[in-house]
């Protein structure tokens, strides 16, 4: 998760048009400016072309075939296995899991990994600002083995306290699993420094990467990561594929998740033996045609940069704060722009999160409001639900400047309800 400041600004008119669904206008005439990119982002017309490819004429089932068609279809699936590998530096492509998605990835660990190596009193570190996939299945692993979770707080402005991390840590700490990227608060969380303390006190690592690895460089091999997840629908490829990345070594010693076809070398009647990885944890017919999509937006992503596309994701955080400051009334979650990815949550003064974003949508602004899957974070911040605006590279200024009068609109509408 590198960046440096010496990419060319980028022009997000200059490939706009690839995205078809960015030209509607919704509610009479308005531009649809959407904003709500860290839940899912949109695709442009080469990943759709890709999927289109792939179902005109290169689809069959995948590791099978006797045919052409399968052979093809095998060619483009592993293709895409490659497309990841480089994407996150990872040193072998069986590293490199297809799941359906970063819950999935989360799942399959905590599953396989967490029921063959923890036991009663053994301990898992988490944070306070996790997304709701990174807490509910180490709860579930905790129902069943007595293990125990502890949690590295946050600052008022939504910092990890790092200071709380080596005393958190004892000799049953066996994992730390904490998220890249705050979906709610933006923050960019030192990982880095997270692992190494982590395997100092000889711990195992997950790095929830669903927000860091589609705006940012990725390198697991530099973070020195165990287990890296991420979802292929917030990168502009299609929902339903995500990826584990995990060591081969911790892979390998891994006991295989969901039992079905594909995951096996041999089956009797009353036992099997697992295939090698990564078919191994790849059980049944896997999302061919979503990974073939991801590989076309992995494709684009890096045609355009990730450090223009973080540059360009910090010009518009900061001009949101600005426009937003300026409207008064509205309280940020977590830290200045500088410290965040493309996500700006606020609290509005006297309007609930969920009446914000519907007058946003009168506008034609999409945000989404709530508790974005982080309760404990929401409580944590005293607040029940919060409003959400999330960027990606095809954001543009004047979409900002939209947010900020539709923003301006709903105070003034609440204001008059209220004189
Ligand atoms: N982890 C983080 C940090 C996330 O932001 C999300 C999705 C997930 C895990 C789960 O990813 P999935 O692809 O398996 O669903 N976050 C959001 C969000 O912020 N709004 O909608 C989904």
């Amino acid at each position: 998760m590198t960046t440096v400041d010496t990419a060319p600004p980028l022009d997000p008119q200059s490939f706009r048009s690839d995205f078809p669904i960015l030209n509607k206008t919704i509610h009479d005439g308005k531009p649809l400016v959407y904003l709500d990119n860290a839940s899912t982002t949109q695709r442009p017309r080469q990943v759709i072309d890709a999927i289109v490819r792939m179902y005109e004429s290169e689809y069959a089932n995948v590791h099978r075939g006797i045919h052409w068609l399968s052979d093809q279809s095998t060619d483009r699936y592993e293709d895409a296995r490659e497309k990841v590998r480089q994407l996150i530096n990872a040193q072998h492509r069986h590293e490199v899991i297809f799941t359906n998605g970063t819950t999935a990835a989360i799942n399959l660990v905590a599953r396989s990994w967490g029921d063959s190596n923890l036991k009663s009193g053994d301990e898992i570190i988490l944070t306070e600002m996790e997304h709701h996939a990174n807490l509910v299945p180490w709860q579930q692993l905790a129902e069943r083995t007595g293990c125990v979770l502890k949690h590295i707080p946050i600052t008022d402005d939504g910092q990890l306290v790092m200071d709380t991390v080596d005393s958190l840590m004892t000799n049953r700490t066996r994992l730390v699993a904490c998220t890249a990227v705050s979906n709610v608060l933006g923050t960019i969380n030192p990982v880095k420094q997270v692992i190494q303390r982590a395997h100092d006190a000889g711990a195992v690592t997950l790095v929830d990467a669903a927000q860091s690895v589609p705006h940012m460089a990725t390198d697991v091999v530099d973070l020195d990561a165990d287990f890296l997840v991420f979802s292929g629908h917030k990168m502009m490829g299609p929902s339903g594929v995500g990826v584990l990345y995990g060591k081969e070594a911790l892979l390998d010693a891994m006991p295989p998740f969901l039992g079905g076809g594909s995951m096996i070398r041999r089956v009797k009647l009353d036992s099997f033996e697992p295939a090698e990885l990564p078919a191994k944890f790849e059980a049944g017919t896997p999302p061919i045609v979503p990974a073939v999509g991801l590989g076309a937006a992995i494709d684009y992503l890096q045609n355009i940069g990730f450090d223009a596309i973080h540059q360009h994701e910090l010009l518009l955080t900061k001009k949101a704060h600005q426009i937003l400051e300026g409207i008064g009334g509205i309280r940020f979650l977590g830290p200045i722009p500088e410290l965040k990815s493309g996500i700006v949550a606020f609290v509005v003064d006297g309007i609930h999160a969920h009446d914000v974003a519907q007058l946003l949508d009168r506008e034609g602004v999409a945000i989404r409001a709530g508790h974005h899957c982080t309760m404990p974070l929401h409580k944590r911040l005293k607040i029940g639900a919060s409003s959400r605006a999330s960027f990606y590279l095809y954001n543009t200024l004047e979409e900002i400047e939209i947010l900020g009068q539709a923003l301006e609109k709903a105070r003034s509408v609440f204001q008059r309800k209220r004189s």
